[in-house]
């Protein structure tokens, strides 16, 4: 019997209208003429059943108790060899992961659904970044669990099991329409005076600022402080680090001596930041020698919502469909395991970004189409979103390999795009954007600043194999694409919409194609992976992607549990 018993169960009672409960799909599954009791079971089910209970099961398996061939298998009769084991791949497709269950050669299970570090969690312990408690990242491989064919779930809405009954998200201020930039001038100073506001804000009830032009009018030796944007950042000739911050009137230097134990606070800077310095005004003024630097940031005891019922999402990104290099076997896995029982709580699917491959995206990049045409990728996209249950929620939101503007804040799709994409009425909005399901608050954002903190950040600690480790320092900044200039392009507006207002309850982002699970003072980290398998410009940098990840948040518990495909 194929590996996919559980799953062939499931669409069989699907296409006699029936959802089933796990433990009747079991039972289904490990008769030794699953099809045959099937058919039982839906023959002897009441006409207007939605649900086949186990009880169900047991009630029109044992009524022929002659025909033994459709009972549950006694395990440790000879079977033909060929059945599912139970505790194997095929039994434990309508389980939920437990530990121990077998994964694949690279995966790990950890601690089932309590949050925990064991080993093979993604590891978010710097001091630098100071990621606490990694969530239970459990690594759990679906890809024989979900290897169904094709044919069978063809079709928007197919499936009706778990009768998923998401509630509307909703949506939180993005750029979408709202774009009043005209790349002039003046645009760059409001956008850097509403981030600066916004900021500071933050951190003025923390210390005694004053402004920078009030600080040359203080006596030496006074006790001051700064809120300011970091300007420049560069070391002198005695090794000390000089910082240079802007407010509304004009800049001020900071001094950091070598010799502080926190010096290395340095190291995390980058231009255009806003933070706050507290210190003491050399005697002769004209420069403040630093104490303390303070950010943003998000409060330790930060207490993230969560779901009142058990409920789950599924985070992902970077689909790349139109890329010879698209994973289609591992996104269909995808797709055909939320067609499972197992996956039936999963009522909520985030796309952060990248879609398509795109065209034009890297020098050299059309080599490696398969779809060169830009319209047709989002067609074939549209198709792969087909295969994903109906009743789920989806929202997505664009990366730098979609057909919008490319610098940020991104706006949502334009209308021609959603209508390619408008098999299951997706949510699509901006990037980055707040989306709030079920209470539980989740920020999205491609992540083209990753690259960029990467680079800069000085611990070693961030770095693309901990992309969480990343996401931290940028929520700690509660700004999700600080650095302007580089690689990243930042839209001239009037308001920053890259300024993380409101503390979420997951950060959710992707683009570096790195899996990674943290929690920073209690928000769930989540960059997701990509459905991308190493490309040429990838395989000349030593990237090595994680391909065929989905991250499964429990909006409940907001556990994380990854699924490999
Ligand atoms: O980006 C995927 C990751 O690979 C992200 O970390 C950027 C990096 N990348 C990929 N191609 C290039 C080129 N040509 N130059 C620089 N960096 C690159 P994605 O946005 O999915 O392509
Ligand atoms: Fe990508
Ligand atoms: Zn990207």
């Amino acid at each position: 019997m194929p590996d996919s018993t559980p799953v062939r169960v499931v669409r069989e009672l699907a296409a006699r209208g029936y959802n089933a409960e796990r433990e009747a799909v079991t039972l289904l599954a490990d008769a030794s003429d699953p099809d045959a009791a099937v058919e039982r079971v839906a023959d002897a089910a009441a006409d207007d059943a939605l649900t086949i209970a186990a009880a169900d099961v047991r009630n029109a398996l044992a009524a022929d108790p002659l025909d033994d061939d459709a009972l549950p298998e006694d395990p440790a009769r000879d079977g033909d060899g060929s059945d599912s084991t139970p505790g194997g791949p095929a039994a434990s497709t309508a389980a939920p992961p437990e530990q121990g269950e077998a994964p694949g050669p690279d995966s790990v299970v950890t601690g089932g659904r309590t949050p925990s570090t064991g080993e093979g969690t993604p590891d978010a312990h710097t001091a630098d970044a100071e990621t606490d408690d990694s969530t239970g990242g459990d690594i759990v491989d679906s890809q024989e669990t979900a290897s169904v064919s094709r044919s069978e779930t063809k079709g928007v809405g197919a499936s009706r099991i778990g009768s998923r009954s998401p509630s509307p998200p909703t949506f939180g201020p993005d750029i979408t329409g709202d774009s009043t930039g005209t790349g002039e001038y003046g645009d760059f100073v409001s956008v850097f005076r509403d981030r600066y506001e916004r900021l500071s804000k933050k951190l003025r009830g923390r210390v005694n600022h004053r402004p920078t032009d009030a600080l040359d009018a203080m006596p030496g030796g006074s006790d001051a402080a700064i809120v300011g944007m970091v300007n420049d950042v560069r070391s002198t000739a005695s090794g000390h680090w000089l910082v240079e911050l802007e407010d509304t009137s004009g800049t001020f230097p900071a001094l950091v001596m070598k010799d502080r134990d926190w010096a290395d606070v340095v190291d995390e800077l980058l231009l255009d930041e806003v933070v706050a310095v507290e210190g003491t005004l050399a005697d002769d003024g004209g420069i403040l020698f630093a104490d303390s630097v303070h950010f943003p940031d998000v409060p330790r005891t930060y207490r993230p919502n969560t779901a009142d019922r058990h409920v789950q999402a599924a985070l992902v990104s970077d689909v790349h469909v139109g890329s010879q290099e698209f994973a289609a076997e591992r996104w269909d896995a995808f797709a055909d395991w939320l067609h499972t029982p197992e996956a039936e709580a999963v009522e909520y699917l985030l796309i952060a970004g990248d879609m398509v491959e795109g065209v034009g995206v890297y020098p050299g990049q059309d080599e490696e189409l398969d779809v060169v045409d830009i319209y047709e990728q989002y067609e074939t996209f549209a198709e792969r979103l087909k295969a994903v249950p109906g009743d789920l929620e989806i929202v997505m939101i664009p990366g730098n390999h979609d057909a919008v503007r490319l610098a940020e804040p991104q706006p949502a799709f334009d209308e021609e795009l959603r209508d390619i994409m408008r098999a299951h009425d997706a949510r699509i909005v901006g990037n980055p954007a707040t989306v709030t399901v079920e209470g539980v608050s989740v920020l999205m954002y491609h992540g083209v600043s990753l690259d960029e903190v990467i680079a800069e950040h000085g611990s070693p600690d961030v770095s693309y194999d901990d992309p969480h480790n990343a996401m931290a320092a940028l929520l700690k900044k509660r700004h999700v694409a600080p650095q302007y200039g580089g690689r990243l392009r930042v839209a001239p507006e009037e308001r920053d919409y890259l300024v993380v207002d409101d503390v979420p309850d997951v950060f959710h982002t992707g683009h570096v194609h790195k899996l990674g699970v943290g929690q920073y003072h209690n928000v769930r980290l989540v960059n997701s992976g990509c459905w991308q398998e190493q490309t040429a410009f990838q395989r000349s940098v030593n990237i090595d992607p994680d391909v065929g990840t989905a991250p499964i948040v429990d909006l409940d518990t907001l556990d994380i549990t990854v699924r490999k495909f």
